[in-house]
């Protein structure tokens, strides 16, 4: 299939480009490098030492003779999405182009309004240039599981049939998000809904819980291909920062009870899912949901494991509370549906199988590069104006010396 990959360069997208290629999918890459800026703006690095786009394509292209597309350009830039699309003329899209980080969209209004323009801007332009150019190619949007928040009844995907006085209906599931970054996501999701109701265009949309490692068969075959691995307060998501943490032993940093349940699955699943969406496309006219995990952990869960298995490879670890920066439940009902990417041929890896080689290994192959004072939550859901404290090297220089490994 001809596939375009919007936000090919960044942590999902560039594993699923290369894992798209290396099937035999001709790939285009559309990215505007916004994601490496954020790290400028906030002092913050991966973990892992990614190169420019343009060298990892390169080395890529070296290793393997197999060539990716690249169009540089905001998706939000109606004029540049739709030349790209008329160009590369995609049977899929696939949508990771949008700002993803919750604590980014709360440091203050700029940041989310800045998240919310983004997002809803550039997904519309899709829709748009769609429908005018390739009407019949199917859009897969990356929607994320936090847009049902945490109800006190089961979810399901997408939709929920309820009777109401006497009459019954099936209906997208209720949303309450949890940030205005997954807000966007709501948003988004009207939107692709209506418009495959209004214009016949077909969309599938992944609701991805928390994906976590950086392994994948693809990223592995090179240091040049190397992924991103986000461990900083902002970017970093909850495994793997507690994996960065354990590499030097840091105390991991659970907010507040732990109780948080999330829906995680490995990198290696998420590029299956999106290849299996693609294959299987949805019809014309219909919004299909996926819930795209593979096993949910409360957070202290998590904790408990990584101390665990650290444990085991002779790293000793403290478990540390620290008050929850976030306007969230820290104990709740949570069970989530999540059968359809598994009834198209999904076998899920277990996180059990992954924290070694995926997690651990990589965060303690790279600890030199870790900055501890990044582990501090600084973005309060509470605050409307957060400041961020700029990368201290003696928090690091003493972490270091430590020698926990
Ligand atoms: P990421 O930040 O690593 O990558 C996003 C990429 O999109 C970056 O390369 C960035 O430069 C690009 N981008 C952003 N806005 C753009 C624009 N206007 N024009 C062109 N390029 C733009 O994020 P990720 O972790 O790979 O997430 C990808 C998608 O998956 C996001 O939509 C995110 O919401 C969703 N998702 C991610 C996770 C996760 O745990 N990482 C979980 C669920 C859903
Ligand atoms: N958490 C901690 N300690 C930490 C970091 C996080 O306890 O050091 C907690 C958070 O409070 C939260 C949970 O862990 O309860 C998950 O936080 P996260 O930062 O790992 O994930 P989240 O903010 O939900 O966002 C990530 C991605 C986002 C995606 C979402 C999927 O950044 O793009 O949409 O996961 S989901 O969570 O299903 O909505």
């Amino acid at each position: 299939m001809r596939i375009a990959v919007l936000g090919g360069d960044g942590y999902c997208g560039w594993a699923t480009a290369l894992y798209l290629v290396s099937k035999g999918h001709s790939v285009a890459i559309i990215d505007n490098f916004v994601r490496r800026q954020w790290d400028y703006e906030l002092g913050v690095q991966t973990l892992t030492p990614i190169r420019p786009l343009s060298e990892r394509l390169a080395a890529w292209h070296q290793l393997t003779g197999m060539a990716i597309e690249l169009f540089v350009g905001d998706v939000s830039d109606y004029d540049f999405l739709s030349s790209t699309i008329k160009t590369f003329q995609p049977e899929a899209v696939v949508h990771f182009a949008e700002q993803r980080s919750a604590p980014y969209s709360m440091i203050d209004r700029k940041h989310a309004i800045y998240t919310q323009t983004n997002n809803v801007v550039g997904t519309l332009n899709l829709l748009f240039a769609i429908r005018e150019l390739q009407p019949d190619c199917h859009i897969v949007k990356l929607g994320t599981m936090g847009e049902y928040g945490t109800p006190n009844i089961d979810i399901e995907e997408g939709f929920i049939t309820i009777e109401h006085n006497g009459r019954k209906d099936t209906l997208p599931f209720p949303k309450q998000p949890g940030s205005f970054y997954h807000l966007s996501k709501v948003h988004d999701s009207h939107n692709i809904m209506f418009t495959c109701k209004a214009w016949g265009l077909r969309a599938t949309d992944l609701n991805q819980g928390v994906v976590y490692g950086t392994v994948t068969e693809e990223v592995m075959m090179d240091e040049a291909l190397i992924n991103r691995f986000d461990y900083d307060d902002v970017f970093g998501t909850v495994l793997n920062r507690f994996c960065a943490q354990a590499a030097i032993g840091y105390p991991l940093t659970v907010y507040g009870q732990g109780g948080q349940t999330r829906g995680f699955l490995d990198i290696r699943d998420t590029v299956r899912c999106v290849e299996l969406a693609c294959l299987n496309p949805a019809k014309q006219g219909e919004f299909r949901v996926f819930n795209q995990f593979t096993e949910q952990f409360s957070v202290l869960d998590l904790a408990v494991t990584v101390q665990a298995v650290a444990g085991q490879m002779g790293i000793k670890v403290e478990i540390d509370h620290l008050p929850d920066p976030r306007v969230e439940a820290e104990s709740h009902y949570y069970n989530a549906r999540h059968s359809k990417l598994t009834d198209l041929g999904l076998k899920p890896h277990v996180l059990s199988d992954s924290l070694v080689d995926s997690l651990i290994g990589i965060a303690v192959r790279y600890r030199d590069r870790i900055d501890p004072s990044l582990f501090v939550p600084q973005i309060n859901w509470r605050s409307t104006q957060n400041e961020r404290r700029i990368v201290s090297e003696t928090s690091k220089q003493s972490y270091l010396a430590k020698d926990t490994v």
